[in-house]
């Protein structure tokens, strides 16, 4: 498999903000993924709960440097940072990596956000971040896939609105706003096997409901900042640190390895969505 997107695939990108990648783990290391996540109890000892609007839960781990379990070794591998420096056309780093985890029945949806509306507050200056979801349960949407507005990157940042029903801690794009933009802009449901990848742009509009179904919906997310979009501050995330690429062989050599009790998972209260006075009161 080639380890690069054809100069269509970039054009894709650039012009729809999102491109998938159905083969982009082979089965055999679809299967390790699945194995280490499903197996990993430390991951789960530091995986938090995320109110939606409604009060269900939606789990994730976050960590922000990646190590040699099998997680950061797919961060790391050339087919993933090769593919995202070639649509950012810069050199990257490793921002920070999630497992999505949304349990079945009670795993709650997340709201129309741009992640780059969380990382402007964070100290980067430049929209200049691209991330890949890697699918580990079949992602349907009946257990809550990714949803994506095509081509919203080109509507630049837009302000989040805190929504806190029900004890949520998520931040939204204004409804009435949404309803504009997609009364204009195609939506797009990422239903994906195990193994498929999607690599999206910063300002992507992009929600997911809630998982109705008796499936899981896991997914590994690796986020990837541009090395001249280094936070001006220190707020959250990583800091600028050099990327240890490896070849995509390391994947299947490392096995099932998952996380050890080393691994500097962030705790429950720093999962907390930025506001705009993070900055502010960092200082
Ligand atoms: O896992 C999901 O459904 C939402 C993921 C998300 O919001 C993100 O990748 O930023």
């Amino acid at each position: 498999m080639s380890e690069l997107f054809t100069a269509e695939e970039v054009d894709q990108f650039h012009r729809d903000s999102f491109i998938m990648v159905e083969d982009f783990l082979d089965a055999e290391e679809t299967q390790l993924l699945y194995e280490a996540a499903k197996g990993d109890y430390v991951m789960m000892q530091h995986a938090h709960d995320v109110k939606d609007i409604e009060g269900k839960n939606s789990k994730l781990a976050l960590w922000d440097h990646p190590g040699d379990d099998i997680y950061g070794l797919i961060a790391r591998s050339h087919k993933m940072v090769n593919r995202i420096e070639q649509l950012l056309s810069a050199d990257v780093y490793h921002y920070h990596s999630t497992m999505m985890l949304k349990e079945p029945r009670v795993g709650g949806a997340w709201e129309w956000h741009q992640d780059y509306g969380y990382w402007y507050y964070y100290g980067c200056l430049f929209p200049d971040i691209a991330a890949c979801m890697v699918a580990i349960d079949e992602q349907t949407k009946e257990n809550g896939c990714l949803q994506v507005i095509k081509g919203s990157h080109r509507l630049g940042r837009l302000d989040h609105i805190e929504q806190t029903s029900a004890g949520s801690t998520q931040t939204s794009v204004d409804p009435e706003r949404i309803e504009a933009i997609l009364a204009r802009m195609e939506l797009v449901y990422c239903e994906m096997p195990p193994g498929a990848g999607i690599f999206f742009h910063g300002n992507i509009l992009h929600r997911s409901e809630a998982n109705l179904s008796d499936k899981p919906r896991w997914a590994l997310r690796c986020v990837y900042n541009t090395v001249h979009n280094d936070p001006y501050r220190d707020i959250k995330h990583a800091r600028y640190t050099p990327l240890q690429k490896v070849p995509d062989s390391a994947i299947k050599a490392a096995a099932a390895k998952s996380s050890d009790s080393a691994k500097e998972y962030y705790s429950g209260e720093s999962l907390r969505t930025p506001r705009p006075d993070d900055a502010a009161s960092s200082s």
